[in-house]
């Protein structure tokens, strides 16, 4: 089944000068290109965007983090997307991510983890229309 996920590089890979690494992975693999921003740091957007988190232990930390500089936003189109690119990028803590995954390539930790993929097809869809308007998406 052709998906649609919504895609974060965060600042640390955009500070670590890992943008194009990342996106030749997932071009390598296939997925099609629908859209591609970068967004500057904006308090408002990242507490939408991860308002399910909000009271949990690390949320104040994620907030600064994200707020440190602009972060990628991209919507992949691919058969499977979500599973697979969760795939790509790894477990949550870098440190823990397998081998060869982006997260353990160029992430820190479980903060600094370099990038976001939606974990089902319903948060897609909700981060997607959070972060691009109905052109920018190509949705109808
Ligand atoms: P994932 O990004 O792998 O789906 P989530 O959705 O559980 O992970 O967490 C959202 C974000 O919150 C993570 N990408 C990470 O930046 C941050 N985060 C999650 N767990 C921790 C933690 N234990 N300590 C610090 N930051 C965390």
């Amino acid at each position: 089944m052709i998906e649609r996920t919504c895609f974060l590089i965060k600042p640390d890979g955009l500070a670590a000068k890992v943008v194009g690494k990342v996106l030749d992975r997932f071009e390598r693999e296939g997925f099609n290109l629908v859209a591609m921003k970068l967004l500057p740091p904006d308090r408002a957007r990242i507490e939408a965007f991860y308002a399910v988190h909000k009271g949990k232990p690390f949320y104040e930390g994620l907030l600064n983090f994200m707020l440190e500089g602009p972060s990628l936003a991209i919507i992949w189109e691919a058969e499977d997307a979500i599973t697979r690119t969760r795939g790509i990028i790894g477990a949550t803590n870098s440190t823990e991510a397998a081998p060869g995954t982006l997260r353990r390539l160029y992430g820190t930790d479980n903060r600094r983890n370099l990038v976001h993929a939606s974990d089902s097809r319903e948060s897609a869809e909700h981060e997607i229309e959070l972060l691009f308007d109905l052109a920018e998406s190509r949705r109808k």
